[in-house]
């Protein structure tokens, strides 16, 4: 049934954006299988490096001395600066307090023990079904490394055993560091020691299609630098050629691409010291050209890329755009992004993930997505509306359900139609 009044349209979207359930294509977080590799609670919501990055421009102390004390005093140390001594007004800094609020904890205190005193008797699951509910959260997806070893433990013995939460294969490494890949992949026990042959890239997309099947990866994935390209004759395309594209069509897997970052720009800051660059997008031009059927998600860092991204997205089917991501995953930037980029594609684009490290965040992170994700398609729904279109709450949860998950699904679905049975 068609909404006629204006106000109904406008209700019924502020509500099923905060509603809809959403399928968060990327995260940091794991199931509580991978025991405390799992980051959540108070004092890991405040450590999160955003906020760690935050805490050093106000506070004296040498990096040595705050990375030698314990979470918790860090977690005093940035509460004290960030909350107690001045607003918590930025992104990260407010989005504990969401957290904290919808998770039921009264935020008028400024005492941090009030707040570790409420969840003290939590376990690590009862936690993640609060926080999956609050934020109406179905699907989590992980970044899921075999070459850390720790994580590597993990699925080496029980694994993942909760269906909530699904992999996706990282590879930064293989890439970008072969000196260190190739000695832990040689490790676990694949031929990859000298020169690269053909050998050597059997090797590789044996060991991709093991811990592909082994983590149950959705999509194979690596953050990149701005200015690597691809064609030459090189480590980075050599890679790409010979044994990560392959492998995503044999196997039917997407290739993820978050391109535009520069590590470790002020190493004293650890994982909080990366910072973003404009990235050369003739990698992914060239990438998309060459293997129309090799399905990429991408994500680029630096502003002044998001129009050029855009419209290459319109060039390219095999091409879908996801999420604000990192320095992007602010009010401001996901208004701008999000307003633009359905502009130019409607609904075929993935507009958010979260990025999350800390369990938590998921909260804060799609609650402030939601929300400005809701005003930017009331107002495109408003030209439609005053031209005499008539929405109704299918239209709109159908329009929503494919930004919340189902263009994500149907990557997948293109990427499969390539899979070698
Ligand atoms: O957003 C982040 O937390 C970054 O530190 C990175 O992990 C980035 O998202 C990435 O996946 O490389
Ligand atoms: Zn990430």
């Amino acid at each position: 049934t068609p909404l006629r009044k204006w106000e109904d349209v406008e209700r019924t979207v502020s509500l099923a954006a905060k509603e809809l359930p959403v399928t968060d294509m990327h995260t940091h977080l794991f199931s509580a299988d991978f025991k405390e590799q799992l980051l959540w609670g108070v004092d890991e919501l405040l450590i999160y490096h955003y906020l760690t990055a935050e805490y050093f421009r106000y506070s004296e102390l040498s990096y040595d001395d705050f990375w030698k004390y314990s979470k918790q005093q860090q977690a005093e140390l940035i509460w004290q600066e960030l909350f107690v001594k001045r607003s918590p007004v930025s992104e990260a800094a407010s989005g504990v307090l969401t957290a904290f609020r919808r998770l039921g904890l009264d935020t008028s205190s400024r005492d941090i023990n009030i707040y570790r005193e409420a969840w003290k008797n939590r376990t690590a699951s009862e936690q993640i079904d609060k926080v999956l509910a609050a934020a109406r959260v179905k699907e989590v997806v992980m970044t899921n490394d075999p070459l850390d070893r720790s994580e590597r433990e993990v699925w080496l013995h029980q694994g993942n055993t909760d269906t909530r939460f699904l992999g996706a294969l990282r590879i930064d490494a293989l890439l970008l560091n072969w000196t260190v890949a190739s000695a832990e992949l040689a490790a676990m026990g694949y031929q990859v020691e000298g020169e690269w042959n053909d050998g050597v890239s059997g090797e590789v997309r044996r060991f991709l299609k093991e811990w592909s099947a082994k983590v149950g990866a959705l999509y194979i994935a690596a953050s990149l630098p701005g200015d690597v390209r691809f064609g030459g004759r090189d480590h980075l395309t050599a890679m790409l050629e010979e044994a990560v594209i392959p492998v995503c069509l044999e196997l039917g897997l997407p290739l993820g691409l978050m391109i535009g970052v520069r590590r470790q720009v002020n190493p004293s800051l650890k994982l909080a010291g990366d910072m973003s660059m404009k990235a050369d997008l003739q990698l992914l031009e060239a990438v998309a050209v060459s293997h129309p059927d090799l399905q990429l998600l991408i994500t680029v860092l630096a502003r002044e890329n998001q129009h050029e991204l855009t419209v290459l997205s319109r060039k390219f089917r095999n091409i879908t755009l996801f999420g604000c991501w990192w320095f992007l995953h602010t009010e401001s930037m996901i208004q701008e992004l999000t307003r633009f980029r359905t502009e130019l594609l409607g609904f075929s684009y993935i507009p958010q993930h979260s990025d999350c490290r800390v369990l938590e965040q998921l909260i804060n992170k799609w609650e402030h997505s939601r929300t400005v994700i809701s005003e930017v398609l009331v107002s495109k729904y408003k030209r439609v509306y005053e031209s005499g279109w008539l929405l109704s709450e299918e239209d709109i949860v159908r329009d929503l359900n494919e930004w919340f998950g189902g263009r994500f699904a149907v990557v997948r679905q293109n990427a499969a139609k390539t899979k070698v049975r």
